[in-house]
């Protein structure tokens, strides 16, 4: 133990809370309920940020678990519109620029509790009150319930189960797992989707410009995810390379020669 130092945390294999974690987080929460969606104007940000450090500080970043965010989740309810929830794989970048465009559509980043912990690192420990800036629990290397994990597992069950009408997801079909049954989407929000709120699931199957031919609608991936979903009542319907979203990877890139033609 370094002279000097008042308490040393345990040190883990993954980044460490962001630096001005709590400014960051209240900042956000401010810009999207005063500035982005003023309807949400009345929440209380001060509180909503003291929720999210309780669901973490002084506790084992190991060992966290859903009930740690449900303060949280209860004051950030948000009710989204019927038909425009978007979800996504491996794809989140396009899949933001596309709802940055149609700006009625949400990903989960377009919803408040998203939108504030977004590229985010955090965790605390629990034999101090602060939070570890210097490292925290590696998904695969340490351990699967640290607190960045269960947070997104949480907030994106919650997102899945309020979605309603026909829900869409970007896939990524230049990624050798285009369909991920490890994944958030594939192990948590198919499986919270409720059939009797939506009829649908569109999946938009993207290849990279640049990519190697890797997956389509046609593979036995997407095939899973569609046996899946019938298992659930909900039907499934799958297009490659959805036109609008084509659109966005070639105002990137206009000269390519998969963008001469798609105008
Ligand atoms: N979702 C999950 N994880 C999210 C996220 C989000 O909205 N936003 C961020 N920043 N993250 P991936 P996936 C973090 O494999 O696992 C929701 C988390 O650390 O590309 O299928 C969203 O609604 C997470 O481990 O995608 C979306 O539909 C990675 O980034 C899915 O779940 C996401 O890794 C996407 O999750």
């Amino acid at each position: 133990l370094k002279l000097g130092q008042a308490h040393t945390h345990k040190e883990w294999n993954g980044t460490g809370t962001t630096p001005h974690f709590s400014d960051i987080i209240l900042g956000r929460c401010y810009t999207y309920t005063q500035i982005e969606q003023p309807e949400l104007s009345q929440k209380d940000c001060q509180e909503i940020v003291k929720a999210f450090q309780n669901a973490f500080l002084s506790k084992d970043p190991c060992s966290s678990r859903e009930k740690d965010y449900q303060p949280l989740l209860n004051l950030t309810s948000q009710t989204i519109p019927c038909g425009k929830v978007v979800f996504w794989s491996k794809a989140g970048e396009l899949a933001h620029q596309y709802t940055r465009v149609q700006r009625e559509m949400f990903t989960l980043e377009d919803t408040l509790l998203g939108y504030m912990a977004d590229g985010l690192s955090w965790c605390g420990d629990a034999g101090s009150s602060d939070m570890n800036y210097q490292s925290c629990p590696h998904p695969r290397k340490d351990c699967r319930n640290n607190t960045v994990s269960v947070f997104w597992d949480t907030v994106s069950k919650r997102f899945a189960k309020s979605a309603c009408g026909t829900v869409q997801v970007v896939l990524n079909g230049s990624y050798s797992n285009t369909f991920d049954k490890n994944s958030t989407f594939g192990r948590v929000e198919i499986y919270n989707l409720r059939p009797e709120k939506v009829p649908t699931l569109q999946a938009w199957v993207m290849r990279d410009l640049e990519g190697l031919p890797s997956h389509t609608c046609s593979s036995s991936l997407i095939n899973d995810l569609k046996l899946i979903l019938e298992e659930r009542k909900i039907a499934f319907t799958c297009q490659d390379d959805y036109r609008p979203l084509r659109l966005l990877q070639c105002v990137r890139n206009p000269e390519h020669q998969s963008c001469r033609s798609v105008m």
